[in-house]
């Protein structure tokens, strides 16, 4: 079977997590690949939170799969010749580099479009045009200025990240996105267009329903929010929400047996207003279901300690699968806490290719997170990233169509 982006040429630019985040997903897809390294030095992530020394670190591996990698120094008069070619043959160039960084080398956008008028021009950066636009960005920088980190935590703590890499990798996948709709763009106009996405607008969008309640607030309190039972009064913005479910149907985190010596023996529960009846029976409450005062969701807004108290009790007398197995059948919304050790362990995410084992000449076999997104016609298998420069003689020779004497004289100069 043929993988959907089969024939698409990538040049990639692309460096630390955001943008091989995008490129990995194409390739997966089937896109043709080409990172593009310095020599001698390569994707800074390849020698960062080594666990074996000299050999390319698990952050780099697991964000470079199924590419080719060819070194090139874009700064050399010989490199930016091959350059030239590479951005002449390719689709799509991605890049991730510190504002001005492609201008400085020479490679404006102007300057694309003169080499290649059919090049899809993709870029990540920390901010977009602005006040911050020249400013260099990380992952947690960008929770932070994309308004993750001040909505969440607990109510009266510290604002908190999350462990989901919601800056880089979020905003990876939404310029993949991107990418796809200009290629699919250019089968009508013919032409290529830049794609941009800044990392604190990406991240903005998955908040989007914060900023929701930011309006709401001017409306009034948010009384799905659990400080609104507790009688705490809203501020000016929105708040941290603690582990409340953002959809208006009450949820929490609650124990459950074993928890005093696991951290991760949680449940996740909600109190989904349809199935009421049924919490009310699992966790031996019947009366509650006509009682005044729990039987309506309006009338539980006040109680919700009490009542996410009494769930808890029950849940503490259970692990969090049997909560599960118990819960599901009844239609009641629960998801036990799985930390990573039981994620690597998961049989039915083995099953799909969501953890794969992938192994590596030099490391040997590691696990990593496979494509999570299934095309029933275009299967995605996962391939070792490549080595540093592992491919820059084939690239040269098969898609640059470059001799062995122009090779050998590349690598001569140090361009290569
Ligand atoms: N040949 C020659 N030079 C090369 C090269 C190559 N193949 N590849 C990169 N370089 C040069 C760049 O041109 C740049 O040179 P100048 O500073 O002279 O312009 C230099 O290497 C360093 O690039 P950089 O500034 O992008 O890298 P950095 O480590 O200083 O910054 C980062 C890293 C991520 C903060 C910055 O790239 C950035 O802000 N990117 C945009 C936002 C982003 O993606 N952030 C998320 C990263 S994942 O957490």
């Amino acid at each position: 079977m043929g993988k959907a982006l089969e024939g698409v040429k990538i040049l990639d630019m692309t460096h630390v997590q955001s943008g091989p985040t995008c490129t990995q997903l194409l390739a997966w897809f089937g896109a043709d690949v080409i990172k593009v390294e310095r020599p001698g030095v390569g994707d800074a992530t390849r020698g960062q939170l080594r666990d074996i020394p000299d050999v390319d670190s698990l952050y780099f591996t697991m964000l470079n799969h199924n590419k080719r990698s060819v070194t090139l120094n874009t700064k050399a008069d010989k490199g930016k010749e091959i350059f030239v070619k590479l951005i002449k043959e390719c689709d799509v160039m991605v890049e991730n580099f510190a504002p001005g960084a492609l201008d400085r080398m020479g490679f404006s956008w102007e300057r694309i479009q003169e080499l290649n008028p059919r090049m899809i021009f993709a870029s990540i950066k920390g901010f977009g045009p602005g006040e911050f636009e020249d400013c260099k960005v990380y992952e947690n920088v960008a929770q932070c200025a994309g308004g993750a980190a001040s909505t969440t935590g607990m109510l009266g703590g510290v604002p908190l990240v999350t462990g989901a890499q919601i800056g880089d990798s979020g905003t990876g996948l939404h310029l993949a996105f991107g990418i796809v709709t200009a290629l699919f763009h250019r089968e009508t106009s013919g032409k290529g267009q830049r794609v941009e996405c800044a990392m604190q607008d990406g991240v903005l969008n998955l908040c989007r329903v914060k900023l929701r309640d930011q309006q709401r607030l001017q409306h009034g309190p948010l009384n799905e929010y659990s400080q609104f039972g507790e009688g705490i009064p809203f501020g000016e913005a929105t708040p941290r929400a603690g582990n409340d479910s953002g959809g208006g149907q009450p949820g929490r985190i609650l124990k459950c047996k074993g928890w005093e010596t696991d951290p991760d023996a949680y449940t996740y529960f909600i109190t989904q207003a349809a199935v009421w009846g049924n919490v009310c029976d699992v966790i031996g409450k019947p009366e509650w279901k006509e009682h005044p005062d729990y039987a309506k969701p309006a009338a539980r807004l006040p109680r919700l300690n009490e009542v996410f108290g009494a769930i808890e009790d029950w849940t503490m007398t259970k692990t969090k699968f049997e909560v599960m197995d118990i819960c599901n059948p009844l239609n009641i919304p629960v998801g036990p806490i799985l930390s990573m050790k039981e994620i690597a362990a998961d049989e039915a995410l083995r099953k799909t290719g969501t953890v794969v084992e992938v192994d590596h000449p030099e490391r040997g076999p590691y696990l990593s997170v496979g494509n999570p997104v299934k095309l029933s016609d275009s299967p995605s298998e996962v391939e070792r990233s490549p080595l540093l420069g592992e491919h820059t003689d084939e690239i040269l020779r098969d898609v640059l169509g470059m001799s062995e004497e122009d090779i050998a004289s590349a690598k001569a100069e140090g361009a290569v």
